[in-house]
Order: C-alpha cells, then structure tokens, then sequence
C-alpha cells in the first residue's frame, strides 16, 4: 500500500517537473535601446517569429522579453541573432519559467 503511494507521488513529480522544466520566456538585457521605436521595433521582429506567443519590451531596465508559445522553443542564439541583426548588443540573456505577465508583475513589485 505505502509503496503504491510513493510509486504515485513518484510520478506526479516527474510528471510536473517535466511540465514546469519547459523554458515559458526568453529574456534578456539588451544594450543601445534609446526610444520607443527601437523597443517597437525589437518587439515586431520578435513577434514575427512563429514560435512567439509575444514580445515585450522595458526601455528603462533594458530588458528584452520573447514568450514562447507551448511546446515551442527557440535556442538562445537564434535569439541573439534577431537582437543583433536589429543593431543591438546582448549584455545578459537566460530562458525563464515566466510568461511576459509574470515578468511584468515582477517588475512592478520591484520598481
Ligand atoms: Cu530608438
């Protein structure tokens, strides 16, 4: 009997380890972003990638956002390509378990 139930939890963990391990976001610290065009343009070549769920951008905290939709990924430097064809220079990039609103809420509480 207890060891049904630890072969169970056994694999519920597994199982959510293998749901949660799956990167939601790329982020990243972009440097030479100075107005609001450049982050537009940044997003609109982010969200034209069909792995894109969207894209955000933080002009101040030069903070550079690409979510993924499910079950989609993108490797990092395939990312760097896209900011650095763009004119831009990466100080910093990470995959996070985040979606954009994650993130954004992160910020707010963080100002
Ligand atoms: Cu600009």
């Amino acid at each position: 009997m207890m060891k049904k139930l630890m072969i169970v939890i056994f694999l519920l963990t597994a199982f959510l380890q293998a749901s949660v391990g799956f990167a939601a976001s790329i982020k990243a610290e972009v440097n030479g972003m100075v107005c609001a065009f450049c982050a537009k343009g940044i997003e609109k070549k982010l969200n034209a990638m069909p792995e894109a769920k969207g894209a955000f951008v933080n002009l101040k905290r030069r903070i550079v956002v690409l979510e993924l939709k499910e079950q989609q990924d993108v490797p990092l430097t395939t990312f760097e390509q896209v900011i650095t064809d763009a004119g831009y220079t990466i100080s910093k990039v990470q995959k996070v378990e985040q979606s954009i609103e994650a993130i954004k809420t992160e910020m707010k509480a963080n100002p």
